[in-house]
Parts: C-alpha cells; structure tokens; sequence
C-alpha cells in the first residue's frame, strides 16, 4: 500500500509534467519543480507549455483541484521524482550536473524516510552517485540505515513512455524498478502502482539503469539493420520495402522500417550511455548508432544524384519532424539533411512542407535557398520529391501530381 501523500517532480519537462499531473490527478499532493519561469507561470495556470495529447485537461483539472502547483523552490515532500536532463560529455559519459543541482536543492529539505526516485534516463551506476552525493550531503542520514543514522530510500524508475502517447502508455505500460535497496524499491514500487496499471518489477538500480537503455539499444540496432539493408538494395536495385514486408512473413523475423535516420532525444542517444560504458564490448552497439548517423549523408547524395544535371533544381522536401504526426523537430535527420542539401546545392530550391510547424527551425530560417510552403504547390512546381517523414497528410493527396518527377522516398510511403 501507498503511504506518500505529497510528492515533489523536479523537472517539468516532457516526463516530469505528464508524471506530476498523473500522481495529481490521482490523490497525490504534487509540487512540480522547474527553473524556467515561464513553465512554472503556465503550469498554475492549468497551462502546457509544449504539445502532448491529453495532457493538457489533466494539468488543467489537477491545478484546479489545488492537487499540482509549480515552484521554482524544492519544497518538504515525502517523496522527489527526479525527472531532469542527463544530456552526454563530447566522450558521451554522462553529464549529471543537473542530478547534481536537483539533489543539492533536495538535500537540506531531507529528515529521514523519504524516497528519492531518479528517472532520468541515465548510465549504470548513475543513481547510487546520486544516493551518495545526498549522503554527501547530509551526513547525518544513510542509504540503508546504518550505524542507526536516519534512512533516505533512493531508486530508479525510468520512464518508457513513447512522445504522443504518454497519458496512456503511463498507464499501461509496465514498469521497472531499480531499489539501491529492497525497501527503496518497494516504496517506488507502491507509489507508482497509484496510477500504472501494468506490471511493476523490481530488481537492483543499475539492472533498471540499463534496462531502459537496453530498451532503446535494441530498436536503434534493429533500425540500423534496416537502413543498411536500404542502401545494399538501392545499390543492388532491390525494392528494400517489399522485400522487408517478405522477410517479416518468417515467424521469428520482425525488421524494422529504414528512414533518413534516427531522431528524437532518445534512441539516438541512449546507446552511447552503454558504449561509454564499456567501449570495447559494445561494438555492435556503436556500429549502430554509427550506420544511423549516417544515412543522412546518404540520403543528402542520394538527392544530389537524382537531380544531377538539372540547372538551378527545384526539390519539394515533404516533413522536418523527427518522425511522424508530431511537431518535435529536435534532433530530426530530416533538419539535418535540409541544412546539407542547402549548403551542397547552392543553385538549388528547397521548398520545405511541414504540416506541424509555422516557422523554420533556427538551423534553417538564414538560409537563402529554403523556404516553408504548401504540399500541393510545393509538388507541382518541383523537378524532384524527397519525402523525409510519413506524415498522415503525406499519405493522402493527389498521387498525380507526383507524376514525371523524381522521387526519393526515405519512408517507403508511395510503395
Ligand atoms: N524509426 C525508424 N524506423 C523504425 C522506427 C523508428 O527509422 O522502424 C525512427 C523514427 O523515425 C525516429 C526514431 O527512429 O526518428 C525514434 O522513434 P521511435 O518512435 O522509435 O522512438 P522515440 O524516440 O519516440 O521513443 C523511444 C521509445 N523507445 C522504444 O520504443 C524502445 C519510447 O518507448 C521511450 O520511452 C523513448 O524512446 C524514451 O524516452 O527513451
């Protein structure tokens, strides 16, 4: 059974929020913690400040309610959900500095009894550094209640939630928790039980640790696969789409798609936690993320070959995001290959279709030879199409309009 009352989240982001509000809305008193002003004027405001289904009526309904408030100041609470970034060093150790900031802010709020979750995605051994920075800290308590010093209880639970599909998969998806004790682990376990309804495991901190990196390690692998199975057949004259639909028809074969790379804060980055980790065991690890980085460049001379011989080329790029029905353009190999194609093919148009955005992103706004338009004008008036993200619109015009152009489709769409 749940005994924690009142929870503080630090870091309102895409994680932090979405938890702070399901615990809210859910029985639990929740402080949302956050340094931007902005974000902790719209959360009392029963406001989002970024693009997530269903978030929004359960912010709105809980800040009403007088269940979640956000502070800039860390509060006394009997449990801390650290949900903060853990970008990586240039050799991709992990940067802990803001662990470091939310638990120097915890530390003197700490008698004794409470639980301090970290759920930032984060490299084996991440949350017993945490567990001791505390007791650095405050060294009158402990981790495990010994020499009859006061016991703060410290576990991982990271988050698995895929972006568009949060509020649910919150709820449904099954948990893992990673206790620098049993009791650590069975106190995370009862809190979160409050709104998961899907299974909770419990094993050591560092197994949780590389769980969710394991996770992530598996699909940007798998992708890899597919994205070099992409470039053997275009050399080959092999449509990879149809032959990937075959191969998946064995019982015990399920490839994932190829694309123009891999994007997002995630898959990307996730696995250089474990290559860092162990650099000379994780060589297929590292492969991988290398192949996904690269299909970029591929994609970028891929382009410049269809259009080759063609004076002053117009090239109707179709999406920007970093995959599909979603305005998220952070870390996108779509950006990142515009910006190359930009810069490459000086003489060239780049006339850009992104349903979800109004503006370019910084990277591209300077650029002279790149602008925003509609899907249909775009087409019509371009000598080649590059569909980088399968958006749903995408998917659903006049197919004429395609006709006597050439087509590079990174997504297997128009298949
Ligand atoms: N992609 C492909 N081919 C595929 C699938 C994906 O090229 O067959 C590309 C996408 O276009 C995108 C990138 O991979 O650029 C990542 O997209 P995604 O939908 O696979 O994953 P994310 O980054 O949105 O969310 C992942 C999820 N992890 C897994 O599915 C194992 C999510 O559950 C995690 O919570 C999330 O990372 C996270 O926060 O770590």
């Amino acid at each position: 059974m749940n005994t924690i009352e009142n929870v503080a989240v630090i870091g309102l982001g895409y994680i932090g929020l979405p938890t702070a509000a399901i615990l809210a809305a859910n029985g639990i008193t929740v402080t949302g913690v956050d340094v931007n002003d902005r974000t902790i004027e719209a959360v009392n405001r029963g406001e989002v400040p970024f693009v997530e289904p269903d978030l929004s009526s359960y912010v709105a309904g809980a800040v009403s309610q007088n269940k979640l408030s956000a502070s800039k100041d860390t509060p006394e609470a009997q449990a801390y959900i650290v949900a903060v970034p853990t970008p990586f060093n240039p050799d991709y150790t992990v940067d802990v500095k803001y662990i470091k900031a939310a638990a120097t802010n915890i530390a003197p709020k700490l008698s004794g009894g409470e639980l301090v979750i970290l759920e930032s995605t984060s490299p084996p051994g991440t949350t017993q550094l945490m567990g001791d920075f505390l007791i650095a800290l405050r060294p009158d308590l402990s981790l495990d209640g010994a020499d009859g010093k006061p016991a703060i209880h410290v576990a991982h639970c990271p988050e698995r939630v895929l972006p568009g599909r949060v509020m649910i998969e919150l709820v449904t998806n099954d948990r893992i928790v990673g206790g620098l004790t049993e009791e650590a682990a069975q106190l995370a376990k009862h809190l979160y039980a409050v709104f998961c309804q899907g299974e909770i495991l419990i094993t050591d901190a560092a197994t949780a640790e590389m769980a969710k990196l394991v996770e992530n390690s598996y699909r940007d692998v798998n992708i890899a696969f597919a994205n070099e199975l992409s470039v053997i057949s275009d050399k080959l004259g092999i449509n990879v789409w149809e032959l990937i639909r075959l191969a998946n028809h064995h019982p015990r074969v399920n490839i994932l798609q190829p694309g123009p790379g891999v994007g997002g804060h995630c898959i990307a980055v996730d696995p250089w936690f474990i290559v860092a980790a162990a650099p000379e065991e994780s060589q297929l690890i590292k492969q991988a993320r290398i192949t996904n980085d690269q299909k970029p460049d591929w994609v970028v001379d891929r382009t410049m070959r269809a259009v080759e011989g063609i004076d002053s080329p117009v090239i109707a790029v179709l999406g920007l995001a970093f995959k599909a029905n979603i305005d998220d353009l952070r870390e996108s190999p779509a950006v990142a290959i515009v910006e190359k194609l930009s810069r490459k093919l000086s003489t060239a148009d780049l006339s850009v279709v992104e349903p979800h955005v109004k503006e370019l992103p910084k990277q591209l706004v300077d650029l002279q030879n790149v602008s925003l338009a509609e899907l249909e004008s775009s087409i019509s008036s371009a000598d080649a199409v590059l569909l980088l993200v399968d958006h749903d619109d995408f998917k659903e015009f006049d197919r004429t309009l395609l006709e006597g152009k050439h087509i590079i489709d990174t997504r297997g769409v128009w298949q």
